[in-house]
């Protein structure tokens, strides 16, 4: 009976190694449940630390694991009717490999990935204005709030965070091929703002601005996950990401200028209509 708990328990993590190759080659019924495409020019740098960083820990899995199946099945009390185990307080040589060996592991993988989380996630992209280089300027603001997020795209000024600012709810437009700067901001609690696709993953969190940056490598629409557990409506915190080509982009935000501006222009014909404008202020 020992034979058989012994071989149930060693099933776990032989099945956890399987299905989770099986994800990611994509083999039959796991299709489609690892990451999706990437749509980021980070993608291949971040699949490859991803994947590589995956193998490692499968090798050391197999060996592991294999280590101690054979262990089990070795020496177990049916073929060692008469064994008895040994006992040691402590094995230097043994502590010093099983300290060193992951150690080492630890320190190369922190080295290895420095550029890739520097370039990702601290440097932010630059621009040169005036002959002067200056880190990027978000494009967009985003606005996440319980359950939804808002888009605010600058009004005619060119700046965010002003009076004329335009914004949308669901949809965030951006165009390719070109270092998309997002400020994220939350509006109550700490949401995360997730695109598989871009391999783009921050927390929101209250009180806080924070720069998220990427370069879109082709046009597409996916979606926009929030992936903190934010209150009972977070299961439904979803909006779209559409990218464009830059000339579409620009006509977007043109177009949400004009539209933004009408119903005021609209107003302005019925004279009864200027006590609502009154109250309600104007909008640009
Ligand atoms: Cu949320």
């Amino acid at each position: 009976m020992s034979r058989f708990w012994s071989l149930l328990f060693y099933c776990v993590p032989v099945l956890a190694t399987v299905t989770f190759l099986m994800a990611i080659y994509g083999v039959w019924p796991l299709v489609d449940c690892a990451m999706p495409p990437s749509l980021s020019t980070a993608g291949e740098t971040i699949d490859g630390l991803f994947n590589g960083i995956h193998l490692l820990a499968v090798v050391i899995l197999l060996g592991t694991g294999g280590t101690i199946g054979y262990v089990l099945w070795r020496f177990d009390s049916r073929r060692n009717p008469d064994g008895k185990a040994q006992y040691f307080s402590h094995h230097t040589t043994l502590e010093l490999i099983w300290t060193l060996v992951p150690g080492s592991i630890l320190v190369f993988l922190a080295f290895y990935q420095m550029n890739a989380w520097s370039e990702n996630k601290m440097v932010r992209p630059t621009t040169v204005v005036d002959g002067i280089e200056e880190k990027t300027g978000p494009l967009v603001l985003v606005k996440a709030k319980q359950f939804g997020w808002e888009f605010h795209y600058p009004g005619d000024d060119g700046l965010l965070e002003t009076a004329d600012d335009l914004y949308v709810e669901g949809l965030l437009v951006v165009p390719r091929g070109r270092d998309v700067v997002l400020q994220l901001e939350s509006r109550d609690v700490i949401h995360s703002f997730f695109v598989p696709e871009l391999r783009l993953k921050q927390d929101v969190v209250p009180g806080m601005s924070q720069f998220v940056w990427f370069n879109a490598n082709q046009t597409s629409e996916v979606d926009i996950l929030c992936t903190e557990l934010c209150g009972w409506g977070h299961y439904k915190m979803k909006a779209r990401l559409r990218i464009v080509e830059p000339e579409q982009f620009t006509a977007y935000t043109d177009n949400l200028k004009a539209t933004y501006k009408a119903p005021l222009a609209s107003i302005a014909k019925y004279p009864s209509a200027s006590v609502a404008a009154d109250v309600g202020g104007t909008r640009d």
